[in-house]
């Protein structure tokens, strides 16, 4: 088999996060004393913009209020996206967020496959190492042979760069990889990097353009929830395993050489 790694997103993809994460940020607001809600509607328009402490921005950039007040705002965000992550953590660490469905399926099958594992993600490792511990247990980091977050990288997703990132210190070229992900920015940037991608939405993302995946499914299927038989015959299968990820591959390698 080609197939050298999976390169998997985290939130969204890993585990449906975002609800923790929106609960956060408002517990992080009220502790400041800000009169902030991010209420689903708005979180879910919020959620266009990577990146937690850009969120936070771009949304006092919203506000009706003088640039001088935006400014001393602006200065705050720093803190209160600390706030935010350690208060994520905790929800994490206290099981509020579990593994999307197939995730520790894929993850065990590669492993046993020898297909190398890797995560490249807009969210900061203190809520990588929170989600990984607490769903795969402590020793699972060390499964991921690359874990790039948001912050390493100068542009956050939809630029390519985690995923640029990943692939070098993985030293494998895109086409023997294939990255999994959520939604239209997570998208982009494998695309970008030139990533045969398998979309599994959620409801964050479920209106998101999602052209150029080449598969989306509501989730990767186990034994326990395997995919209806719509996607199963799409797939050939009632879960997505490796023979499956590895004819997608295939088939985004002979796609991109036709076009040469
Ligand atoms: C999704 C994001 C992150 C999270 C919040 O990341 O855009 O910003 O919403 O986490 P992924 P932070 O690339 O894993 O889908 O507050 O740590 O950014
Ligand atoms: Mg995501």
């Amino acid at each position: 088999m080609r197939l050298k790694a999976l390169i998997f997103d985290v939130d969204g993809t890993l585990a449906d996060t975002e609800e923790a994460h929106r609960n956060a940020f408002n517990d992080a607001f009220a502790a400041a004393g800000l009169a902030w809600h991010w209420n689903a509607a708005l979180y879910q328009d919020l959620l266009r913009v990577a990146g937690g402490k850009e969120r936070i921005a771009h949304f006092i950039g919203t506000l009706p209020i003088d640039e001088a007040e935006k400014a001393r705002l602006r200065a705050r965000v720093p803190a209160l996206h600390a706030d935010k992550t350690q208060r994520y953590a905790q929800r994490v660490a206290h099981g509020q967020v579990v593994l999307r469905t197939g995730i520790a399926r894929l993850v065990t099958e590669a492993r046993m496959a020898g297909v190398r594992l890797a995560l490249a993600t807009t969210t900061s490792p203190q809520n990588v190492d929170a989600l990984i511990g607490a769903t795969l247990g402590a020793g699972a980091l060390d499964w991921f042979a690359s874990r790039v977050c948001g912050d390493a990288v100068a542009a956050k997703k939809p630029s390519p760069e985690v995923y640029l990132r990943a692939l070098s210190e993985l030293g494998l070229r895109a086409q023997d990889c294939v990255a999994l992900e959520d939604s239209a920015n997570g998208l982009r940037a494998a695309l970008g990097a030139g990533l045969c991608t398998v979309v599994t939405p959620t409801q964050w993302s479920a209106g998101d353009d999602l052209a150029g995946a080449a598969l989306v499914i509501p989730h990767l299927g186990d034994a326990q929830c395997p995919l209806d038989g719509r996607d199963a015959a799409r797939v050939g299968a009632p879960c997505l395993g490796l023979a499956a990820i590895e004819r997608l591959r295939t088939e985004c390698a002979n796609a991109l050489e036709a076009t040469i």
